[in-house]
């Protein structure tokens, strides 16, 4: 997969690819590259956002800087981009990021982020450049970075070889594998600590029984019960 994130701030990524999934993912073969909205805006100053129309507060990344951003880096009219690739802008008014459309993303073969800073983008930028718009929760940062993370770590760790155990991802909290919901509960050494015992299934050997116990936590924890 090839992950590009437009960014005014690349060097917030640097920290990113040192984490050792990112860092796995990358060795076996995909990319994270980041492009810097300022490095190819047409206004003096390196200037990239403006004053709202009507008024407000904040400031709105320009859609003519995004334009030409996209336009140098990958050399076609970025409104033609988002039939070649995923193009997504990372804001709160976007379509809620669960397990769902990581695994979506992570069948893609190549993606690009964009993130907004201050008030966010000029709209045009979402309606005429963007394939998608993703938000992670129902609250509002002060700009799409670390959106453009948490989306990337999502799905970086699901790219084959990204995770150590093949099967981590697999049977993980909210995974199809559970139904969508939340995973089980995971204990490690020691046994017992502080009169803290471990379910002594766990310790029992049977995976079958371990199983249908992982199964049933996996059930209690869900917040829609159904069964
Ligand atoms: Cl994607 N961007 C910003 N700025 N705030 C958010 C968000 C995105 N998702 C939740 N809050």
């Amino acid at each position: 997969m090839r992950l590009d994130v437009v960014t005014l701030f690349p060097g917030w990524f640097d920290w990113f690819v040192t984490q050792r999934h990112v860092a796995n993912a990358l060795a076996a073969g995909h990319e994270l590259r980041t492009l810097d909205l300022r490095e190819h805006t047409p206004l003096s100053g390196g200037q990239v956002d403006d004053t709202p129309f009507g008024g407000g507060a904040g400031m709105v990344l320009r859609v003519d800087v995004m334009d030409a951003a996209l336009r140098a880096h990958y050399g076609v009219d970025p409104v033609d981009l988002r039939r070649e690739r995923r193009v997504i802008a990372l804001t709160p008014g976007g379509r809620l990021l669960d397990d769902r459309l990581v695994d979506e993303l992570a069948r893609e073969p190549d993606i690009t982020l964009l993130c907004g800073r201050y008030e966010g983008f000029d709209e045009r930028i979402v309606e005429h450049f963007a394939s998608d718009a993703v938000s992670i929760g129902e609250y509002v940062l002060a700009g799409g970075e670390l959106a453009a993370m948490v989306v990337c770590d999502a799905v970086m760790r699901k790219l084959p070889g990204a995770l150590g155990h093949s099967d981590s991802a697999l049977e993980e909290s909210f995974s199809v594998a559970l139904d969508g919901r939340p995973e089980y509960p995971h204990y490690t050494r020691p046994a017992e600590y502080r009169g803290w015992r471990v379910p002594d299934v766990l310790l029992s050997g049977h995976h079958a029984a371990i199983r249908a116990w992982r199964r049933e936590q996996s059930r209690g924890r869900g917040a829609a019960e159904d069964g």
